[in-house]
């Protein structure tokens, strides 16, 4: 081969992928946020966070059967702990985490359960998990909050089925 098309060969091997891998990004952000739908929170689902003990769902907060092998979570997140701190829930339901931090950032880390999300003071954070698993899922804070960071937990009781 000519050393000249050789170059040639070399330009197309740098010029075909630095087209192709920002079409596939491209690709990627399209259907993670219209397929997916993937996107950063919006205005929808904002609390007044000095005003959670009296704003629904968050002024009780608790575990509700929404229907059979469905429950919703309605968790707040506040320097070191979560309430509720203890959620049972038979093997084999869904269950839909809504959550709010009361002050700072938290994080809401479900490592068994493929939960990883942020608590933000002022913004509702939906998350749907699924156990099926009877045990015990540890839940954590995984965004450091303060001095007693480290003992921000609870757990989920998966029970068995009778
Ligand atoms: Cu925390």
């Amino acid at each position: 081969m000519r050393p000249s098309s050789t170059a040639h060969l070399y330009e197309l091997a740098w010029i075909l992928p630095s087209i192709a891998i920002p079409i596939g990004m491209l690709v990627a952000l399209m259907v993670t946020a219209f397929g997916a739908g993937i996107h950063v929170p919006g205005d929808e689902g904002r609390v007044d966070p000095t005003e959670l003990a009296t704003t629904p769902p968050f002024d009780q907060p608790g575990i509700i059967e929404v229907r059979p092998g469905q429950y919703e979570v309605q968790m707040v997140a506040e320097a070191w702990s979560f309430t509720p701190s203890e959620i049972r829930v038979p093997a084999g339901s869904s269950v839909t985490f809504v959550a709010t931090s009361e002050d700072v950032v938290h994080g809401l880390f479900i490592p068994r359960a493929n939960v990883n999300v942020m608590l933000l003071p002022g913004q509702v954070t939906r998350v749907t998990a699924h156990f099926n698993k009877p045990g015990e899922y540890l839940l954590v804070c995984h965004e450091y909050c303060g001095i007693s960071h480290h003992t921000m937990a609870g757990k989920v009781i998966v029970e068995p089925r009778s």
